[in-house]
């Protein structure tokens, strides 16, 4: 039987205060392993800390901001003394800016290939000589639909994503011989903070348009919820993928596979 266990292991979740990265912890702990987060400020990681605790685990969180390159050198070789070797690492920190491209200040643009393409970058790059010692590593990446697919006012997180779905492969490609994985996971639309204006009811009482678009888009006909990511990143980050390396793992309910809903 495939190993799907954590046991023993020490998982890097980065921003992982609530949403995605908060379930994805929560996740890896019940699987045995150690948890470990960061974010980018002392009352962010006090609250994750917390919140950890309501769920019973004892999480472990630095003040880091993953786009400063001294900043993650030091938290990652302090967390190497505290708590252990880093084994898994989920670069899920990330932020989008929806901006029509015209509109979009180049530090705007940059801003957000900062942290959701250089961030993955800088990290992976910190973590990666000790799971080559170690003789095994999970690196696992958090994409989106728009690694694959365009829309309106997201150009910034477009071009962050889909570099880092190549850099995923990359990664997969330079390291695989050290028993190291690296792959992706796509979320579909899911509900956090992030996607929080996207899903606003109308004065009307009526659904945004956008979350109504999404509803057509999907065949599972439902936004997907932190929840739904659990499973995906626990076999990601388990002895159960270590022949699955450079693959991007769409969880989105089917939206890339569907054209949409017909009309009736
Ligand atoms: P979220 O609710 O906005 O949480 C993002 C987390 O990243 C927050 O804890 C945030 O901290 C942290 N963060 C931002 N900049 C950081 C930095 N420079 N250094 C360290 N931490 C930083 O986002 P989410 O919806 O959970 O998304 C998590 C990941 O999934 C992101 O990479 C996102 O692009 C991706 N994703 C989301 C969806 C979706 O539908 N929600 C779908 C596909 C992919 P602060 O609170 O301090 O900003
Ligand atoms: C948006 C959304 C999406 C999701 C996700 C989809 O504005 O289109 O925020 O980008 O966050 O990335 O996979």
């Amino acid at each position: 039987m495939a190993n799907f266990s954590l046991e023993g292991k020490i998982a890097l979740v980065t921003g992982a205060s609530y949403g995605i990265g908060f379930a994805m912890a929560q996740g890896f702990a019940q699987a045995g392993a150690t948890v470990v987060f960061n974010d980018i400020n002392q009352e962010l990681v006090d609250k994750g800390i917390a919140a950890y605790a309501e769920k019973g685990i004892k999480a472990y969180g630095y003040v880091c901001d993953v786009t400063n390159e001294e900043q993650v050198n030091a938290t990652v070789a302090q967390i190497e003394k505290e708590v252990g070797v880093i084994d898994i690492l989920v670069n899920n920190a990330g932020i989008i800016k929806r901006i029509p491209m015209i509109e979009m200040t180049a530090a705007e643009f940059r801003q957000v290939i900062d942290i959701d393409l250089n961030g993955p970058f800088i990290v992976s790059k910190a973590v990666l000589p000790s799971m080559i010692k170690k003789g095994h590593g999970k690196i696992i990446n958090i994409c989106s639909m728009m690694s694959e697919l365009g829309r309106e006012t997201v150009s910034a997180y477009a071009a962050a994503k889909g570099g880092l779905k190549m850099l995923t492969r990359n990664i997969a490609s330079e390291y695989g011989e050290y028993n190291i994985q690296c792959n992706g996971i796509g979320p579909g639309y899911i509900t956090t903070p992030q996607t929080a204006p996207l899903r606003e009811l109308q004065a009307d009482g009526s659904r945004h348009p956008f979350d109504q678009f999404i509803i057509a888009k999907t065949p599972a006909a439902r936004w997907g919820n932190p929840e739904d990511l659990v499973g995906p990143a626990v076999f990601l980050a388990s002895d159960a993928s270590n022949f699955v390396n450079g693959h991007v793992l769409y969880v989105d309910g089917g939206i890339l596979a569907y054209i949409g809903k017909q009309p009736k």
